[in-house]
């Protein structure tokens, strides 16, 4: 059976690769170094990621990158709402909010947004609820501690068995919460509390992920572990991003969060003629 994304007005088909190009506006955003923080240039570049290809824009007003600290929900706020309608305003493209904090999942969804990625996976006051209220779709994501500490020491006894048990009781969660199944999305969330090798470990599996029968989005574009392994810089990982773009649609991924939208749409559709074509 086709797997389809219930995102209210549409049903989004995962047959295809789906593209998430990333649409920071933090104004200490580590990977493009906040030069999309100016509201005119964050806005033609969520269009150009549109014309990309692009099936979502992430719009993340909070920087969740290792050792990042809190913002306040008022900074979030106007920093992500008037860029939602703006992108609304000139373009059809799916929005997504990157946030935690309940207020933004509510003031992003007014505005436009239809669907909730939450790198806490819901568990902070109110996010359960808040998303279960307003009948989007959510992403729920791993997460191991928290993102101002999670790199310290990362451990696990078996990454694959934890971070799969941990979707598993997300997933449950949204359900008992009022998240019907059609509209949750898992994230083993690459990066969040994770070692290199334990990162490789989740590339390698990330079949295993599958089996709980809901679409798996990824985000491995420019993280650390790309630059560990190829000793590059966060402004030159574009290469190393496709490579792990590719294998991990090879392995499943439905969703593929990147700031490179336009390579990564080429890469991904070559891979999906070429499984297609294994499979006729
Ligand atoms: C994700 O994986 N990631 S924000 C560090 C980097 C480069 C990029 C040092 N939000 C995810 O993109 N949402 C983020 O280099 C996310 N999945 C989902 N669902 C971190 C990020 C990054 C961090």
């Amino acid at each position: 059976m086709p797997m389809k994304l219930n995102l209210g007005t549409t049903q989004l088909d995962l047959e295809l690769p789906v593209i998430m190009g990333i649409l920071n506006v933090t104004p200490d955003s580590f990977s493009d170094g906040g030069q999309f923080s100016e509201p005119d240039s964050a806005l033609r570049h969520a269009v150009s990621m549109a014309n990309a290809g692009a099936t979502f824009i992430d719009v993340g007003g909070e920087s969740t990158r290792p050792g990042a600290a809190d913002v306040s929900a008022d900074r979030e706020l106007e920093r992500v709402i008037p860029l939602i309608e703006k992108i609304r305003g000139e373009s059809d493209v799916l929005v997504s909010i990157d946030t935690s904090k309940p207020a933004v999942m509510v003031e992003a969804v007014r505005a436009g947004a239809t669907l909730i990625n939450d790198v806490y996976g819901l568990r902070r006051e109110g996010a359960l609820e808040a998303a279960a209220g307003l009948g989007t779709a959510v992403c729920v994501m791993h997460m191991q501690g928290e993102p101002r500490t999670m790199q310290e020491s990362p451990h696990y006894d078996d990454v694959i068995a934890e971070v799969s048990t941990f979707l598993a009781e997300a997933r449950d969660r949204c359900i008992t919460g009022g998240i019907r199944a059609d509209r949750i999305v898992i994230d083993p969330g690459f990066g969040f509390g994770k070692s290199p090798r334990h990162n490789l470990e989740l590339l390698v599996n990330l079949r295993r992920f599958t089996e709980l029968g809901l679409p798996l989005l990824v985000g491995l574009s420019r993280k650390q572990t790309l630059g560990h392994l190829t000793g590059r810089g966060v402004g030159e990982r574009q290469a190393a991003s496709l490579a792990a773009a590719v294998m991990a649609f090879e392995r499943g991924a439905n969703i593929v969060r990147t700031h490179d939208v336009e390579d990564t749409v080429d890469a991904l559709k070559v891979v999906q003629a070429v499984i297609a074509a294994g499979n006729e």
